[in-house]
């Protein structure tokens, strides 16, 4: 499952062309995630309004993906450079981390959406296999 150095080039690649859209992404992706796995609403129930392309969930979508960007920058160790955020989702938010396989499928479908050409099989390959690691980082402090 880890990565090699193929994958991780693969994903710096990917996340050189999209990055600038990052915040359409999340947007996109944290919007068909609310809609399509309706359970993920009960973390954002605080939220004024959990409809696609809401201010709020544009918001948020900007700030995960942030942090996105920030895990591919540490791609060399996961674990240790997600500690922080591992341990809010843990602890403080208390999400189930069978929600970050949610949202990571739906990143995969908008990326595949909005950046058809860059989104080859190499590409795709790589990219799941960094997100699983990246959920794995995430659940760290479950543990
Ligand atoms: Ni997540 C807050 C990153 C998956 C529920 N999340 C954050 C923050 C970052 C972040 C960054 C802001 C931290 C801070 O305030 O210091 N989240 C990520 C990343 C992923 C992820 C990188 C996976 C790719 N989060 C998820 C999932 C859920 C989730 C799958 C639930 C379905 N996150 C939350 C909630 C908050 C949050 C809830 C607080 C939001 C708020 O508005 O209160």
């Amino acid at each position: 499952m880890s990565l090699t150095a193929k994958d991780k080039a693969a994903v710096k690649a990917l996340w050189a062309k999209v990055s600038g859209k990052a915040d359409d992404i999340g947007n996109n992706a944290l919007s068909r995630m609310l809609v399509v796995y309706p359970q993920t609403k009960t973390y954002f129930s605080h939220w004024k309004d959990l409809s696609p392309g809401s201010a709020a969930v544009r918001k948020h979508g900007a700030v995960v993906m942030a942090g996105v960007g920030e895990a591919v920058a540490k791609i060399d160790d996961l674990t240790n450079g997600l500690l922080t955020l591992s341990e809010l989702h843990a602890f403080k938010l208390r999400v189930d981390p069978a929600n970050f396989k949610i949202l990571n499928h739906n990143i995969l479908v908008v990326l595949a959406i909005l950046f058809p050409d860059d989104f080859t099989p190499e590409a795709h390959v790589a990219m799941d296999k960094f997100l699983s690691a990246l959920a794995l980082a995430l659940a760290e402090k479950y543990r």
